[in-house]
């Protein structure tokens, strides 16, 4: 395997041309890409990452390229992750994101990626956290990731962010209940965006009301609903407001939010290598052998879970005594 060091001192340098290549290695779950995040790790923690989440079609990009003007106006550097987890590689809304974000195109502050599910089975979270680490490493102040929130997996996605800001639109329903319930609670700010639509005040009483069903200590942050009209930008710089508030508030609670962010990626990391190492371990075809055999009743999960182990262990043991594993 080729070092990457040299490609690891360029993302450092901030090199775009770099930094698309390092993300290209962490997508493809490449060797290379660990080697990556290894290299850039003590370099990053820098970056404040803002979550934005929410429906389809929210204006969620648009609302992070109007926050991305503001950023810029302050003088900050940006990073993108636009997290699409519906349309395939080549579709439609990829693009359009680089339509509505393309205000930005040219602009060396700002550096914009679109991420697709495809090809990382229930590892979105864990390469958007790598990727949110290499733009950190390259020395974006912030890092925005854009995710529309349905599943678990975006929930991780913002989960893993400083600070989650939720889009909401009026006149989809019952918008609210149609949310999952996680990235409810998890919601540090609340914007209704298409203020300029029917309803928009309906729905700021509806969050409203269920945040009093909610219990804040005197200490508490209290999440803020704003409205906005993202394609003119109104009600952006209010929102930037807020979450500069939240983020002197939580300033202390920040590195304990981080401790778990971390513990929550090792212990992911850790279930994705054992799982890997399985695989690895038993014959091709075994690991669907014994699945079928919990299905029949043959065997029961915990004693085929125990046996795993005991062969992955004792398979690990015999190699080490061989030689260096690989
Ligand atoms: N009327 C109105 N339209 C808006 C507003 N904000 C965004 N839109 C429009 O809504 C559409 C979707 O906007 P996007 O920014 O792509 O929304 P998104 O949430 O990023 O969409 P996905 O990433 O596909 O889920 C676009 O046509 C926007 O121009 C708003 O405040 N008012
Ligand atoms: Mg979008």
């Amino acid at each position: 395997m080729t070092s990457t060091l040299p490609l690891a001192e360029r993302v450092l340098a901030g090199d775009p041309r770099s930094i698309a290549r390092a993300i290209s290695l962490i997508e493809d779950e490449a060797p290379a890409g660990a080697d990556l995040i290894r290299n850039i790790y003590p370099s990053t923690g820098r970056a404040y990452l803002i979550g934005v989440t929410g429906p389809p079609g929210a204006g969620k990009s648009t609302l992070v390229d109007r926050l991305t003007t503001e950023l810029r106006r302050g003088g900050q550097t940006v990073g993108i992750i636009a997290v699409d987890p519906t349309s395939p590689f080549t579709g439609g809304a990829l693009l359009g994101d680089r339509v509505r974000m393309g205000a930005h195109f040219g602009d060396e502050g700002v550096f914009i990626r679109s991420m697709a599910t495809r090809g990382h089975l229930g590892g979105l979270a864990r390469a958007t956290s790598d990727v949110a680490l290499v733009l950190d490493a390259a020395g974006k102040g912030v890092v925005i990731i854009e995710t529309v929130g349905v599943g678990q997996d975006e929930v991780d996605i913002v989960r893993a962010a400083d600070i989650s800001v939720l889009v909401l639109v009026p006149g989809a329903g019952d918008e609210v209940q149609a949310l999952k319930a996680g990235i409810m609670e998890i919601a540090d700010i609340f914007v209704v965006n298409k203020a300029d639509r029917e309803g928009a005040d309906r729905l700021v009483q509806s969050v409203s009301a269920m945040l009093t069903l909610q219990t804040f200590g005197s200490g508490d942050w209290r999440p803020p609903i704003l409205k906005t009209e993202a394609p003119a930008g109104t009600g952006v710089p209010e929102l930037l407001q807020e979450i500069q508030k939240f983020r002197a508030h939580s300033a202390d609670a920040r590195a304990s939010r981080q401790r778990i962010r971390q513990e929550f990626r090792l212990h992911d990391l850790l279930s994705h290598r054992f799982l890997r190492l399985v695989e690895e371990t038993l014959p091709a075809g075994e690991l669907q052998h014994i699945i079928d055999g919990i299905a029949s009743r043959r065997i029961d999960p915990y004693s085929a879970a125990a046996d795993i182990i005991r062969r992955v262990v004792s398979c690990r043991a015999g190699s080490a005594e061989g030689g260096p594993a690989t």
